[in-house]
């Protein structure tokens, strides 16, 4: 994949720079993405109908195991060279705002800093009635065909269930977050979508906030999405390839080593 000269020029010369992440970042870490089929245990599961605030209401403990098997993997799993990139990018962008969609953390394991969740944290958490945070104890059990049930866990403070730490469908996001996010993307010079298939909103609108307001954007994804053609560039590929290459050749002067 050749990585065009103009973006790394305005990459090198940008001030602040946005990069904005989906499930992609995290493929080549093991982790399913969001929207591809579901496996194993889950196949007959759709993603967006378990993460809903009527599916933990109507099976609390179908729910929870959903959430602890991926924790488990996210646990399990390591972050890969797009997470590694992204966390060197700081060294060399002046104004760097990391948001992401994904509920790994993977981008603080890798050496991001104050990264934004739009839609909150897997390993993170709280209780559904007094939002006491939760610390699980330990790994996940290893979940098989008949103890796909969990259940969850009870708050000592007040005995409410505990629920993951995300936002679920038909839930608002973090208003803090959200806020941070639309203003680096209004703000910035560069902005780099890096795989996602650009569906779920609003977080899906902030690549288009970018561009509107003058920022050059680029995506990154081996596969279409709704973003093709409203971007200035369209790296199709793996970001585990790509952003280590856009990364090299954009400071590997400054560092005079590979990156
Ligand atoms: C909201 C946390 C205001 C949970 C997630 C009816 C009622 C209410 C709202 C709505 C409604 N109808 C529509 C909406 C809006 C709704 C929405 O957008 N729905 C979509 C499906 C149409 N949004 C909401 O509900 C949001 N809240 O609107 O609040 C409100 C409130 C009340 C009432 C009205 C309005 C909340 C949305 C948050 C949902 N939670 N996650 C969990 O994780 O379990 S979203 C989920 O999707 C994940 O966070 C994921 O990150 C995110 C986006 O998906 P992607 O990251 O793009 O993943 P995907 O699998 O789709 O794509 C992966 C991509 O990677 C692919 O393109 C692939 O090609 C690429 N790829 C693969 N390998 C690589 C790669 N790229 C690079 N390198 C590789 N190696
Ligand atoms: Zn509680």
């Amino acid at each position: 994949m050749d990585i065009p000269d103009e973006l790394v020029a305005r990459l090198r010369a940008a001030q602040n720079v946005v990069v904005f992440t989906g499930a992609g970042v995290s493929a080549e870490s093991g982790i399913p993405t969001f929207r591809e089929r579901q496996t194993g245990l889950w196949e007959r599961f759709s993603a967006e109908e378990l993460a809903t605030p009527s599916a933990f209401e109507r099976d609390p403990a179908l729910v929870w195991g959903w959430y602890e098997w991926r924790r488990a993997k996210v646990l399990s799993a390591q972050p890969n060279p797009a997470h590694l990139a992204i966390a060197a990018m700081e060294k060399h962008v002046p104004h760097l705002t990391l948001v992401t969609q994904n509920v790994d953390d993977l981008h603080e394991r890798a050496g991001s800093h104050d990264v934004v969740h739009l839609h909150g944290s897997i390993v993170r958490p709280h209780c559904q009635r007094c939002r006491q945070p939760f610390t699980a104890q330990g790994s996940p059990p290893s979940l098989t065909a008949d103890t796909q049930k969990i259940q969850p866990p009870t708050c000592t403070h007040c005995g409410g269930h505990i629920r993951p730490g995300v936002v679920w469908f038909g839930e608002s996001l973090p208003t803090l977050e959200w806020e941070a996010a639309n203003a680096a993307a209004r703000n910035c010079d560069v902005f780099l979508c890096v795989g996602t298939s650009a569906v779920v909103y609003p977080a899906a609108g902030l690549t288009l906030i970018a561009h509107r307001a003058g920022a050059t954007t680029a995506q990154i994804n081996p596969n279409p999405t709704e973003l093709d053609g409203d971007v200035s560039f369209d790296l199709k590929g793996a970001a585990g390839v790509i952003l280590p290459a856009l990364v090299q050749k954009t400071w590997a002067h400054e560092c005079g080593v590979a990156i």
